[in-house]
């Protein structure tokens, strides 16, 4: 075996580290502020001194992550960290014994920070734990000294799901390419790893069919109240993926079928049965429109949408919808999601449908996201399927905090901070839990959700609990903890400029 002249060094780093006549630091069992909680924090007394002299070495694979790291270290120290000490020194090094990708150890003596993990994912999550160990001043560059402590610590990582999502509706509203990057350096600092586009919707279609031009052509200038069309071209879409991907992020792009589904039908009369095209739509209606399931033109659409979609993205899923498809018969709705399924998987992705879908015939391991029926959950888990927990009274993040929220709709009541983090995915309904649960989205529906400040007042800091929900033991989440750790949370929030709701428990 040739090893690399930095693999050489790292082993050198990791044999000072655990070796040398150093002290014995006695670490002990502690919390610390930081969200979403992880497993196992020990602590111990003294510090490791972040100055000029420090040095920074990583493992090839975990490149990208040291990356974000150096310079987030540069922005908060305004130096930048390319020291040649070897006593000082930041080490990112791969262990593949580690159990779970997603995992991560971090170690903090005197004389070293050494971050360990299986993969550059897990060195990721790493990072997004020490940028909040690090003072809040560093998001904003206004620390204003060159050189920062870091407590003695030992954390060991790692998430309760695999799947921890955000959902952002751009069919009712429009966000383009550079607000949804933006949203993604936002919820990528929380460990979530899945951003769920719903492209299409009755009021537009956001996503460049090159098979079927007027989808875009036409069908995505209509917007609610027609204030803000648009789409993706695929060449967004694709490097929108891309930043993603570097964030850890995959993207599941949804295409609401057979219902939710006007803008379609107002673009091409063939996909309707009376072959007439329907007239754009500008409200917040639902259930009024569906495809016209018995003709074969049909699912030709259906087809060249999901093979490009397909073509187009690296991740496994592709969301194909399927809620209120009221305007469809039920043996129609039932003969289409089993149709559309095998398309989706002819094309080597693997469908996800909202709970609806249960109706059809769903194998076991099939993907179900609850939003509403608890009994098509059930039933989706005594079928075998896995579960997304997006339960519309907790973590919907278009509804209302509070009755004096501007934005936003009341149809599932109000969800409160305390409500969106003060629920346990595993015991919210009998028979769905353990591996039934693939893990927990927060959808966020655009009706009345207009800007990029409209939608950070609602998703924050919501979703930040919801993180903690999706990625912390179960032991581990309390509501009184939680509220005090997002209370000093809220500086960092402050500090990057976010346009988070200002709730009153900040203020006692
Ligand atoms: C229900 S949740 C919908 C959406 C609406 C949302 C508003 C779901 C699968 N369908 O079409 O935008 O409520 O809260």
């Amino acid at each position: 075996m040739i090893l690399s002249k930095t693999k050489v060094l790292i082993i050198i780093m990791i044999a000072l580290i655990s070796c040398s006549n150093k002290e014995i630091i006695d670490y002990k069992p502690t919390t610390i502020d930081v969200i979403p909680i992880p497993n196992k924090v020990m602590k111990a007394a003294g510090f490791f001194e972040i100055n000029k002299k420090t040095s920074l070495v990583f493992d090839r694979s975990l490149k990208n992550s040291a990356g974000f790291f150096k310079q987030y270290l540069t922005k908060g120290l305004g130096i930048e960290i390319s020291g040649k000490s070897k006593n000082y020194s930041i080490v990112f090094s791969l262990d593949t014994a580690m159990v779970g990708i997603e995992s991560y150890r971090i170690t903090i003596d005197k004389e070293s920070l050494l971050i360990e993990s299986p993969s550059d994912i897990g060195a990721f999550y790493a990072v997004q734990t020490l940028r909040q160990l690090l003072p809040p001043s560093f998001e904003n560059g206004t620390y204003g000294k060159d050189k920062v402590r870091l407590d003695l610590l030992k954390i060991e990582d790692s998430p309760r799901y695999e799947y921890r999502g955000f959902m952002l509706d751009v069919a009712r509203h429009f966000f383009n390419a550079d607000e949804v990057k933006h949203i993604i350096d936002l919820i990528s600092a929380y460990k979530i790893n899945k951003l769920h586009l719903h492209l299409t919707d009755d009021q537009g279609w956001r996503i460049e069919i090159k098979s079927w031009p007027n989808l875009t052509e036409s069908g995505s200038r209509s917007s609610v109240n027609n204030e803000k069309g648009g789409f993706y071209t695929q060449k967004d879409y694709l490097e929108i993926q891309a930043y993603a991907l570097k964030k850890h992020i995959t993207i599941i792009p949804e295409i609401d079928m057979p219902g939710h589904i006007n803008a379609a039908l107002a673009s091409y009369p063939e996909l309707n049965c009376d072959n007439k095209a329907r007239e754009p739509y500008s409200g917040i209606k639902v259930g009024f429109s569906s495809l016209c399931i018995k003709n074969d033109v049909t699912y030709k659409f259906v087809d060249d949408v999901i093979r490009e979609l397909s073509s187009m993205t690296t991740g496994n899923y592709i969301h194909i919808g399927g809620d209120e498809s009221r305007k469809t018969d039920k043996d129609d709705y039932i003969n289409f999601i089993n149709k559309t399924r095998e398309i989706v998987k002819s094309y080597g992705k693997e469908p996800i449908g909202w709970d609806e879908i249960v109706d059809a015939d769903i194998e076991s391991n099939a993907i179900v996201q609850f939003w509403g029926k608890v009994k098509n959950v059930k039933l989706a888990s005594q079928k075998g399927a896995k579960i997304i927990m997006s339960p519309s009274d907790k973590i919907y993040l278009d509804i209302k905090y509070n009755d004096s929220t501007k934005l936003g709709l009341t149809w599932a009541g109000l969800n409160d901070i305390k409500d969106a983090y003060n629920w346990k995915p595993d015991s919210l309904i009998e028979g769905v839990s353990g591996n039934n649960i693939l893990g927990v989205e927060a959808p966020l529906w655009t009706e009345t959700i207009v800007t990029p400040n409209d939608l950070e007042y609602m998703v924050f800091p919501r979703l930040i609990g919801v993180s903690e929900i999706a990625w912390s033991k179960e032991e581990n989440l309390n509501w009184k903890n939680y509220k005090e750790r997002l209370k000093k949370h809220t500086l960092r929030l402050d500090n990057l400029n976010i346009n988070y709701y200002k709730s009153e428990y900040f203020n006692r």
